[in-house]
């Protein structure tokens, strides 16, 4: 196993915050501003890797909830292609979800001690994953809009400052842009087609438009990480920067389609060459991430029946195991 021999990794020498020295927090600063990987096994501030621990499972976390909504819509896919597609896709989200736990190992936490943190609602996942998904054209705008977020915000972690979450990246960014192709394209298809499916493509448009912008968090007045992040190259923008970078792309697209934001405010300012859009309501944001979003407790419930209900899966496995390992010692 990858993670097998890494149970020190992360730990500082001390495995004390309090006597990490000036000298170690220094040396450490420096290679990341010389732009070297920290690896697995190099020491590390312990905020560092508590840091890494909390945004990869909360990002593992994301895959594994938001494989939800669009499984959703597995059995009502409208031809045999698209659901095959969109099988493709619900597992590819699911693989990464493990390329982000293994990653997360690597930093001395156990799988179950991060399952066990989302099952108690003491880790997050991302907010957009609370929101239902009403009809098809909903798969064509999670595609659009979501991977579309989702590339947008981990292009930069391919050269975050920690190796293994850096090159899990690369591989989940190939998928993710792959996904938000099929995703336009389940658009552009509806919104050739009648005038009701074109309605159905803007009405999921509506719905999801400012959650996906709510994915890259708080503005960065609010966001409590972000500057530690940033001088530790963990996150390369902040959220502001990235979600404007995806409202600029985005806005084109959704002219493309012939479909409309839904935002009177926005308008393209020619100075500075970036779309304004409106206030976003942050209120319903923090409700979400607390817990009361539309769809929160359906998700977590669900989670909890799939952990239960493969519990004899990790027994038959825990079986193997001791059964492989008591024949090498024999
Ligand atoms: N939802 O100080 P910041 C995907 C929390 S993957 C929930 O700005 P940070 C693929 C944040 O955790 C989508 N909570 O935090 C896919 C913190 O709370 P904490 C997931 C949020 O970490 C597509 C607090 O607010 N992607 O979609 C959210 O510096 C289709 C303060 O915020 C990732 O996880 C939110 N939206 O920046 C799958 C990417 N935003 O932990 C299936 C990696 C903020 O102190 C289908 N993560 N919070 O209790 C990141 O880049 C960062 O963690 C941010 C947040 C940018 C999400």
């Amino acid at each position: 196993m990858y993670t097998q021999g890494l149970d020190q990794a992360g730990k500082n020498d001390a495995g004390n915050k309090d006597q990490e020295t000036a000298e170690q927090l220094a040396a450490f600063q420096a290679r990341i501003d010389a732009e070297e990987k920290i690896e697995a096994k190099d020491w590390m501030p312990e905020a560092y890797r508590r840091t890494l621990v909390r945004q990869i499972s909360q990002h593992a976390h994301s895959e594994i909830i938001g494989m939800q909504p669009e499984g959703n819509w597995l059995t009502r896919a409208p031809s045999l292609k698209r659901k095959a597609i969109l099988l493709a896709k619900v597992q590819d989200e699911a693989g990464h979800g493990l390329y982000l736990y293994s990653a997360a190992e690597t930093l001395g936490v156990s799988r179950d001690q991060m399952v066990a943190d989302l099952l108690s609602g003491k880790a997050k996942y991302s907010s957009i994953f609370n929101y239902p998904t009403l009809s098809w054209a909903d798969i064509g705008a999670i595609g659009w809009l979501v991977d579309g977020a989702a590339i947008m915000n981990q292009i930069p972690l391919c050269r975050c400052s920690y190796g293994p979450y850096a090159r899990a990246m690369v591989r989940v960014c190939k998928e993710e842009s792959f996904h938000q192709r099929q995703g336009f394209e389940i658009m552009l298809t509806l919104c050739r087609g009648t005038g009701e499916q074109k309605a159905m493509a803007q009405d999921a448009l509506n719905r999801f438009w400012w959650p996906s912008l709510m994915m890259f968090g708080p503005n960065d007045s609010n966001s409590t990480h972000s500057a530690q992040s940033m001088a530790w190259k963990i996150k390369r923008f902040s959220n502001d920067e990235l979600r404007q970078k995806f409202v600029d792309i985005t806005v084109r697209q959704a002219d493309f389609l012939g479909l409309n934001v839904p935002d009177d405010k926005l308008t393209f300012n020619e100075e500075t060459g970036h779309y304004e859009f409106s206030e976003i309501d942050w209120q319903e944001f923090f409700d979400v991430i607390a817990g009361n979003g539309p769809c929160n407790s359906q998700r977590m419930a669900k989670r909890r029946n799939a952990h239960e209900d493969g519990a004899w899966v990790r027994e038959a496995a825990r079986a193997y195991a001791d059964k492989r390992a008591a024949q090498a010692a024999a």
